[in-house]
């Protein structure tokens, strides 16, 4: 296995790190022991090398490490994404106030808003919960007055460079996955 990070992230002051250990504990075998990579901002496979044996100064022009072989993006800086964690999706929750909930991230941007829309309704800012860093998931929270009926939730982050978060459905390959997450509820 090789990963390639590109240095400019890697040095720019962020929390990036040669893990040891986790939780006061050497690292569990499969999280990477003795040694890996953690870099916020950045997917694992472009960042988060476990079981390091050396680490090499080269150029992305010269080299191809073991996924960029594989048809995946060079960079993969982590993108602005958010979900819904509840209600689950088909759940049947009662009519009257129904908290939606979940989180959001933009790692080494931050979050500096969430949306959620009730079908084809306007877009509703939810509340947020405060900021540990901006590396660090976000929760999220906006109470619903549920009417009887299939209704489907969505929602959409804000990162504070001013990005909304893309509509654009992608999957994971090759820089990981974008598009609004949506859940499909029937309230009873
Ligand atoms: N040596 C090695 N490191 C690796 C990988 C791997 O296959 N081999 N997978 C990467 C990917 S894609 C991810 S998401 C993380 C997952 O490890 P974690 O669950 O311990 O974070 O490891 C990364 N580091
Ligand atoms: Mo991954």
């Amino acid at each position: 296995m090789t990963i390639g990070s590109p240095v400019e992230d890697v040095m720019d002051g962020r929390d990036a790190m040669l893990a040891l250990g986790m939780n006061g504990e050497p690292l569990p075998f499969e999280h990477g022991f003795p040694v890996r990579m953690v870099v916020p901002g950045l997917y694992g496979f472009v960042s988060a090398c476990k079981w390091i044996e050396d680490i090499e100064l080269t150029t992305f022009d010269s080299y191809d490490p073991y996924w960029v072989k594989r048809g995946w993006a060079r960079k993969a800086p982590i993108k602005t994404e958010s979900r819904i964690d509840t209600p689950k999706p088909f759940a049947r929750p009662k009519t009257g106030t129904v908290m939606i909930a979940g989180v959001a991230w933009a790692q080494h941007r931050g979050i500096d808003k969430v949306e959620v829309r009730i079908d084809d309704g306007p877009w509703q800012e939810a509340h947020l919960a405060a900021e540990d860093t901006r590396d660090t998931w976000r929760q999220w929270s906006l109470p619903w007055q549920a009417t009887k009926g299939g209704h489907t939730l969505t929602v959409r982050a804000t990162d504070r460079t001013g990005a909304v978060q893309t509509d654009r459905r992608t999957r994971t390959i090759p820089d990981g996955a974008s598009g609004w997450h949506s859940v499909v509820v029937t309230v009873e």
